[in-house]
């Protein structure tokens, strides 16, 4: 059973990390306990932001020794109310932010040794500069961070080539709930000496212990790189176009996105100075990045094949290259504002599934009779990774004011629109975690022997429970 801290024990957390990185008021505290769409409010009576190792490792000791529960959190930009304490007001806040080191820089390894706290867009940055990619790229880059990336298992719009966080992380340090420090730094591509420990961490989203640092791969800058936005009339034509670009492209195909016409419609309509990518409409769109090592010219001879076998099977309604650089970034940033541009439209209920590629347009299929047996007049809003399998099948409140008794349907619209994902044998989460906003239904749902190993490993690793109650188990 967790404690209520007292005075006197929050007293000896702040000591640690010293007045200036402990905050208690109200207002410094609000930023650190609420999630970026409001669904998530909690309390906290104190937020930690320690600047080393040794003090993250004092904190978690001397939580586990007094049973205080305690929050990581990153960037602040999950969308599972993972990253925050629960209304109760007992549960600390560990904000990860000033561990922004990069500690190594190993380009013959084609590694980067980063702390946690690194903004992601930073470490891209990095990267580039040293004419390398680090291609982990998300809508929330900006602010999003690099501990709190793989605590989640970050996906985002390059997975298809370059595959999830996870896949990107060679080595982690990590401190354990009772403070012993993890040191799993480790630069091997091939390391089969016993259990691979570091995996358990990422994707834990915080319930094991705090990720401090990770060795995270860096890649060649593709030479040549190619965007291409379409219109096409169906899924089953998008899944068409996928193998054709794959077949075409194959290693070189780093992203295959796919937009319904009226979230395209949405960036339009609240992002500033977006103007519709086609001449024409279409009910579906779709975003291909073609990346090449060799060259330019490779990439625009990749490109435009894709197009032409497009054009010439029947399969595109409307499509276009970018000329610029400018416009491939502006193509991109119409995608990666999605999330926001839903915002205004009203309540909106998320699902982030994933199915067998070639089951999306099934699922797309079923899906909307399962949303509309919830609520004739529920809006889909669906984009996503379809290359990955993976769509943010979203169902937007009807048209008109904001209405958060929408979001009563919550529970109900989730296990319609999920009872499609597990007939086709999916995930009801692909990239964005399970927090506190699915932990009910992954209980409920998965096998009784995964939830028996994830609670057995929970209580190996972290006995006093302390690491992020509510969470994931
Ligand atoms: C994306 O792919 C993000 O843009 C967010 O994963 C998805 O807002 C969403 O549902
Ligand atoms: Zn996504």
């Amino acid at each position: 059973m967790l404690e209520r801290p007292s005075e006197a024990v929050l007293d000896a957390f702040a000591a640690i990390v010293g007045p200036a990185y402990a905050l208690r008021e109200t207002d410094t505290v609000a930023p650190y306990v609420t999630d970026p769409r409001g669904l998530f409010s909690g309390r906290t009576p104190l937020v930690l932001r320690p600047g080393s190792v040794e003090e993250v490792s004092r904190i978690l000791r001397l939580a586990t020794e007094m049973k205080i529960a305690v929050v990581p959190q990153g960037g602040n930009t999950g969308l599972v109310g993972g990253q925050h304490p629960d209304a109760g007001g007992t549960e600390i806040v560990l904000s990860l932010g000033r561990l922004d080191r990069i500690r190594e820089l190993d380009l013959r390894s084609g590694v980067v040794v980063a702390e946690a706290g690194i903004i992601l867009q930073r470490l891209r940055d990095i990267a580039d500069a040293q004419d390398k990619l680090f291609p982990l790229s998300l809508g929330s880059q900006g602010s999003c961070q690099i501990g709190g990336n793989l605590s989640s298992n970050a996906g985002g719009t390059s997975v298809l080539a370059y595959g999830n966080a996870r896949d990107l992380c060679l080595g982690l340090e990590v401190v354990l709930p009772t403070g012993e420090v993890f040191d799993d730094l480790r630069k091997l591509r091939k390391d089969n000496t016993g259990y691979d420990l570091k995996n358990l961490f990422i994707g834990a989203e915080g319930t094991l212990g705090v990720i401090t640092a990770a060795v995270l791969k860096l890649f060649p800058k593709p030479r040549g790189r190619e965007t291409i936005w379409l219109g096409v009339a169906s899924p089953g034509d998008a899944l068409a176009l996928f193998e054709i670009a794959s077949a075409t492209a194959a290693g070189a195909l780093t992203g295959f996105e796919l937009m319904q016409e009226c979230v395209v419609d949405f960036v339009i309509k609240h992002m500033h100075g977006h103007r519709p990518p086609l001449a024409s409409a279409a009910p579906w769109h779709i975003l291909v990045e073609i990346s090449s090592g060799r060259s330019a010219d490779d990439a625009r001879g990749l490109a435009e094949e894709i197009v032409a076998a497009g054009f010439e099977r029947g399969l595109i309604l409307d499509g276009t290259i970018a000329e610029s650089l400018a416009q491939t970034a502006e193509f991109w940033r119409m995608r990666e504002s999605m999330t926001e541009a839903q915002r205004p439209e009203g309540a909106s209920i998320k699902h982030d599934i994933s199915v067998p590629v070639a089951d999306i347009p099934r699922f797309i299929e079923e899906a909307a009779r399962a949303v509309a047996s919830v609520c004739p007049d529920a809006r889909v809003v669906c984009f996503g990774h379809m290359g990955d399998g993976n769509l943010h099948y979203n169902a937007t409140q009807p048209a008109g004011a904001f209405d958060a008794s929408f979001l009563d349907l919550y529970p109900v619209m989730n296990k319609a629109v999920h009872d499609v994902v597990r007939s086709l044998s999916g995930s009801i989460s692909a990239e964005h975690g399970i927090g506190r906003m699915k932990r009910q239904e992954l209980l409920e749902t998965a096998p009784p022997v995964a939830i028996n190993l994830m609670r057995r490993l929970k209580d190996a690793v972290d006995p006093a429970g302390i690491m992020n109650p509510g969470k994931v188990v």
